[in-house]
């Protein structure tokens, strides 16, 4: 896959030479390449901002340099015909969902938004999809894209080292995950459940599951369908004391 971001801030972008993404990068099965808007600008002061028609506060992004940079792209691609991402706090939120959708695709843009916003023509021009990564004010942009590209690239064959572990992600299965343990066996006090220390794995199987239905059930019921648990996943939480009023 192919991304290409677009930015007033490249040097925010540095986080994805690091660790999976970058190993991804290194091995071929991710390319991103990241273009400074203001390289598109065409004025003296490379200027990416202007004031708002009808007034208020704060500054609007100009439509023209977004423009450019995506024929630049266009240009440096030929071949593919990418799906262009405005990062706005207005977009659909990105999901698990969303994400793996996403990575479908061959070639991705992504152009980050910052003060209030981008005009609205680039969006309307580039026929754009508005993506937002949740109900919380940030600065800009740049979190979001990063935010998005990471998602998106677990889901590309080869970059998380275990394929099954992509799968089982809690939210892929619409439930948290249970409680991790690593030695040693007891730590200022605290022991790992005894079950875990077994070697019973049906038994520690069924203790994972009840955890993470429990888990799920207090800390994020909107996970749940509405039809809530079955019987089973019920008679599991009642053999490890950890059933809770429906
Ligand atoms: C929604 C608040 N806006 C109304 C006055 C102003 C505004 C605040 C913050 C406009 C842009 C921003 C910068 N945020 C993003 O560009 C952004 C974002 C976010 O803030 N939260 C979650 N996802 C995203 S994606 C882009």
């Amino acid at each position: 896959m192919r991304v290409d971001i677009v930015t007033i801030f490249p040097e925010a972008f540095a986080p994805l030479d690091l660790s999976i993404l970058g190993r991804a990068r290194e091995r071929g099965l991710l390319e991103i390449v990241v273009w400074d808007l203001r390289e598109f600008t065409t004025d003296r002061h490379r200027q990416v901002d202007d004031s708002p028609y009808g007034g208020g506060a704060g500054m609007v992004m100009k439509p023209e340099p977004f423009l450019a940079a995506v024929d630049a792209i266009r240009a440096a691609a030929p071949a593919t015909s990418p799906r262009i991402i405005l990062t706005s706090p207005q977009g659909e939120r990105l999901t698990h969902a969303l994400a793996r959708r996403l990575a479908g695709e061959a070639h991705l843009v992504i152009l980050c938004g910052h003060y209030e916003g981008i005009d609205e023509r680039v969006g309307e021009g580039l026929a754009a999809e508005e993506i937002s990564i949740g109900d919380y004010v940030l600065t800009g942009g740049e979190l979001p894209a990063m935010v998005i590209v990471d998602a998106v690239a677990r889901f590309i064959p080869g970059v998380v080292g275990d394929a099954q572990s992509v799968e089982a992600d809690s939210f892929a299965e619409g439930l948290l995950d249970y409680p991790q343990y690593t030695r040693p066996a007891e730590f200022r006090g605290m022991k790992v459940p005894e079950v875990l220390l077994s070697g019973d794995h049906e038994t520690i199987r069924r203790w994972r599951r009840a955890q993470r239905l429990h888990r799920t059930l207090v800390r994020r019921p909107d996970l749940l369908r509405v039809e809530g648990l079955s019987a089973e996943d019920r008679r599991l939480l009642q053999e490890f004391g950890l059933d809770i009023e429906p």
